[in-house]
């Protein structure tokens, strides 16, 4: 369906280190709601939410992330970092009791853009297993 040839084919980027939509909002050319940021992060929300609260999370600098399985020693300090930034992302939406952290990776995850970002979700009974 649409849905995987749009993931293969931003899949296919992955290697290429291209710029993506995220670059522009990083550089604020692209509006995003912003939710938190500081030096190395930038949070914002989802613009397609799968519930209530859907916020993003990304390193400012991607380093080499375009998915998680990139991920190398030297990442240690920016995933730490992201990972304490969904934790202040979730008090600020009021759902510390209840949220969820994501990262998907590559084409069987549906992962869409290539630049690693962190999905917090929330707001609602949250179902296990995800889909
Ligand atoms: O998630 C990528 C997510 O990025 C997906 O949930 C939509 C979201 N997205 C794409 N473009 C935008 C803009 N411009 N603003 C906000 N959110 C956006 P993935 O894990 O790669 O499937």
């Amino acid at each position: 369906n649409d849905e995987e040839a749009a993931a293969k084919a931003a899949a296919l980027n992955a290697r290429s280190e291209a710029p993506t939509i995220f670059d522009k909002i990083i550089a604020k050319e692209i509006l995003s709601s912003i939710v938190y940021e500081d030096e190395k992060v930038l949070a914002f929300r989802d613009i397609n939410p799968q519930a209530p609260v859907h916020v993003l999370i990304i390193p400012k600098f991607r380093d080499g992330l375009t998915t998680l399985a990139k991920a190398e020693a030297r990442h240690g300090d920016i995933l730490g970092h992201l990972l304490c930034a969904s934790k202040i992302v979730a008090e600020k939406e009021g759902i510390l009791d209840g949220f969820r952290v994501v990262i998907n990776n590559g084409p069987g995850a549906c992962q869409s853009v290539y630049h690693l970002h962190l999905h917090v979700l929330g707001g609602r009974q949250l179902k296990w297993p995800p889909g």
